[in-house]
């Protein structure tokens, strides 16, 4: 296998050899791949997840939400191992036919309510709790502006880059560079906007932070993919000064901790 020597077949079929680091867990169809019953605690939140950028937004949102007293915010946290394939058990699929990690399970309702997509669940989180997304029509549309650009842009960062820089099998430069550019100006985007704000929304820390900061502020702090002088994180100043501040949040280091 190499850069050059790939014609694309008339119709696709899955190469079980492809390569790479996911290579073994990832396929082209979706369900349950074998019976599995996800354990259940006695808090009100069940948190299906792991300690990636996405499932740490969950474990730094909870732990938020903890400190400011929400004690409805207690959690059992079920670690699924995505590289045994835990996420396409049938208890998990259940949960979310997507079969990614985070889910949530809130049993405080009745009947028990799941959630799957990480903004998905910061979004019922922050509006069961009155927190951390404000009321205002004006502010809120803009902290939502933010939580959705987070969401269909980490997957040029994840899926793009950190795949083609990271997990491929083999370097390939046409790949690298495309998602390199697109995650620059990302970067770009970002830096541009916390000119002149502390955090993401002009009404403060919001749910559009915990969102963007495990993937951009990591990223820029050089803890996601070992990529930050290959990126040249440190010219983005100011995302640099907004990842640290959020970094330094009580809140934030919990949920790391509890993610790891
Ligand atoms: N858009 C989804 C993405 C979730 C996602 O990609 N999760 C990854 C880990 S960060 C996963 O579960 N991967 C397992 C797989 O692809 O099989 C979200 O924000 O929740």
């Amino acid at each position: 296998m190499s850069n050059d020597d790939y014609t694309p077949p008339k119709v696709w079929t899955w190469d079980k050899e492809s390569g790479g680091h996911w290579a073994g867990v990832n396929r082209p169809i979706a369900g349950p791949t074998h019976e599995q019953t996800l354990p259940v605690g006695d808090q009100p939140i069940q948190l299906y997840s792991l300690g990636t950028p996405n499932g740490i937004k969950i474990t730094v949102m909870l732990e938020e939400l903890l400190a400011i007293g929400k004690t409805d915010a207690a959690y059992d946290l079920h670690r699924i191992d995505i590289g045994k394939g835990e996420q396409f058990g049938s208890g998990f699929v259940e949960l979310n036919p997507n079969s990614k990690i985070p889910v949530i399970l809130d049993q405080s309702k009745s009947p028990a309510q799941s959630v799957f997509e990480s903004c998905a669940i910061l979004f019922y989180l922050a509006e069961k709790h009155a927190a951390l997304l404000p009321r205002d029509a004006r502010d809120r549309t803009e902290c939502l502006s933010w939580l959705f650009w987070q969401e269909s842009s980490a997957s040029f960062l994840g899926g793009g880059f950190g795949h083609f820089y990271k997990y491929a099998p083999y370097p390939m430069e046409y790949p690298i560079n495309r998602y390199a550019m697109e995650t620059k100006r990302q970067l770009d985007v970002l830096n541009r906007h916390l000119a002149d704000r502390e955090y993401m929304c002009a009404s403060g820390y919001s749910i559009a932070d915990i969102a963007i900061w495990p993937w951009y502020g990591r990223l820029a702090l050089g803890e996601v993919y070992d990529a930050a002088e290959f990126l040249d994180t440190a010219s983005y100043e100011n995302v640099q000064r907004w990842a640290k501040l959020v970094q330094a949040r009580q809140g934030v280091q919990a949920g790391l901790a509890a993610a790891r």
